[in-house]
């Protein structure tokens, strides 16, 4: 197949070098300026893959979107007049939020959502380690991608273990649950995911935990509370010698995407009117943190 990624970051980097070697005909789209761009996976041979071609773009049948959240909106607006009616759309980043502008800017176009377990580092800017086996899932966003659970085979041939899911926001909703707890705490502390089994963060991720659970049950998601404890802590443990995006994010001073994580949790909680004073508080943390810059 024709697969584009457009923000070829460390995880759309790996997807590319596993889709290419799967035998697709991989393009990328990024914000280098350049007609090729050289992707290394780990110790394997570097590959050349065709940059920012407008007509590769048109051909393409998959437009896999890596970009982080709060970007997603902007390129896809510019980008959306080079994109084929038919092409499948798929969103795959942290946060959540970003589905309801997509479909809205291009009601044509199958979409579908994805959360990823993988682990992967840019070592360099051309150079990406796969550095923990995850689990990928896919699910649709509007009715016409419904039709699409074709990509799991698609995806699974290329990097396993990919599996469709019907209620993707569910999954969506466990994975922003992980990032409330883990990225705003390590951001604000510039601290390891492993630090925050410190009893000083203890109760405050109870209440993180507790507030989002409230909010998930509003939204109509199935969500315990001690369950999403367990996977918090799993999390934590699995990723303990990490530091969390938003960690890095804010030690680089770029922004965060704290808008498409507490941000979104903030909005819901408003709009079914949950009190959720500990995010509210960490959201505010984060966006001080970035007003000094
Ligand atoms: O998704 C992550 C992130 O860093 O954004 C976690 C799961 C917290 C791992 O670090």
């Amino acid at each position: 197949m024709n697969i584009s990624i457009v923000g070829p970051g460390a995880i759309g980097s790996l997807w590319a070098s596993y889709l290419h070697d799967a035998g697709h005909r991989v393009c990328l789209w990024s914000r280098q300026n350049t007609a090729t761009l050289a992707i290394q996976r780990d110790d394997y041979p570097s590959l050349l893959l065709m940059n920012n071609d407008p007509q590769a773009l048109q051909q393409s049948d998959i437009i896999l979107v890596t970009l982080k959240a709060p970007l997603v909106e902007r390129v896809l607006t510019n980008i959306r007049h080079h994109i084929a009616p038919e092409a499948v759309v798929i969103l795959m980043h942290n946060g959540m939020g970003t589905a309801d502008k997509i479909k809205t800017l291009m009601p044509e176009n199958p979409l579908v959502l994805a959360t990823t377990t993988h682990g992967a580092y840019r070592k360099a800017a051309n150079h990406v380690l796969h550095t923990g086996q995850g689990k990928t899932l896919l699910g649709a966003a509007n009715h016409k991608a419904k039709q699409c659970e074709f990509l799991v085979d698609v995806f699974n041939h290329a990097l396993a273990e990919v599996a469709w899911h019907d209620e993707i926001e569910h999954a969506l909703w466990n994975k922003l649950a992980i990032n409330c707890a883990i990225n705003p705490l390590t951001a604000i502390h510039q601290i390891r995911n492993g630090e925050l089994t410190r009893t000083e963060f203890r109760d405050q991720l109870q209440s993180i935990i507790s507030e989002v659970c409230r909010v998930m049950q509003a939204e109509g998601v199935d969500a315990i509370e001690t369950n999403l404890a367990v996977m918090v802590d799993q999390v934590i443990h699995a990723t303990s010698n990490n530091f969390s995006s938003m960690e890095q994010d804010i030690a680089h001073q770029r922004a965060s995407e704290i808008d498409f994580i507490t941000g979104y949790l903030l909005k819901c909680a408003n709009k079914h009117k949950i009190g959720v004073p500990t995010n509210q508080a960490l959201f505010q943390a984060i966006k001080q943190i970035e007003q000094r810059w």
